[in-house]
């Protein structure tokens, strides 16, 4: 049976992934809007990536005796200043995604959960594939600047994200 704190950490670890799923679609929504149909792509599939990582907690949650409590998912931002400004933030929000798993850790070697901080070192590890892969596409962005046939090309190349 999960320590009342630990299982407290994880509901809302719950929450920030469902979260994060809800801001890639966001992100998602703003490219279809700018009819660029790869990055729409990319941030959906993104998007259930994230939701991959909720259900990977509420599952671990279970086996360790207790029932996920769902919170209130706050509305995501949805307008940007350009494709580079998502991934700005996007690069922003995984570092802080990141903080809260290693809080999390943390949280549960004080409470002497070893299995739970076991358990959490996949998520340390996603964390630094999931900096890498947004912090790639703003440099990407970065290289393109102006350039319209320079984003289109990238555009064709986001949409075979599998
Ligand atoms: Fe679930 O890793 Fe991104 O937020």
């Amino acid at each position: 049976m999960l320590n009342d704190h630990v299982y407290d950490g994880l509901n809302k670890q719950v929450n920030a992934e469902i979260f994060s799923a809800y801001f890639y679609l966001s992100m998602a929504t703003y490219f279809d809007s700018m009819n660029l149909n790869g990055f729409a792509h990319w941030m959906r599939v993104q998007s259930r990536e994230e939701l991959s990582h909720a259900m990977k907690l509420s599952r671990y949650v279970h086996d360790r005796g207790r029932q996920v409590l769902l919170g209130s998912i706050e509305a995501p931002q949805s307008r940007w200043q350009s494709p580079l400004a998502v991934f700005e933030d996007a690069y922003k929000h995984e570092q802080s995604i990141s903080v809260q798993y290693d809080r999390l850790v943390e949280l549960s070697n004080e409470h002497r959960d070893h299995a739970t901080g076991v358990f959490l070192q996949w998520f340390l590890t996603e964390q630094v594939e999931e900096e890498a892969s947004v912090d790639n596409m703003a440099r990407k962005l970065r290289l393109i600047g102006e350039s319209i046939s320079g984003l289109f090309m990238l555009d064709r190349e986001l949409a075979g994200r599998q």
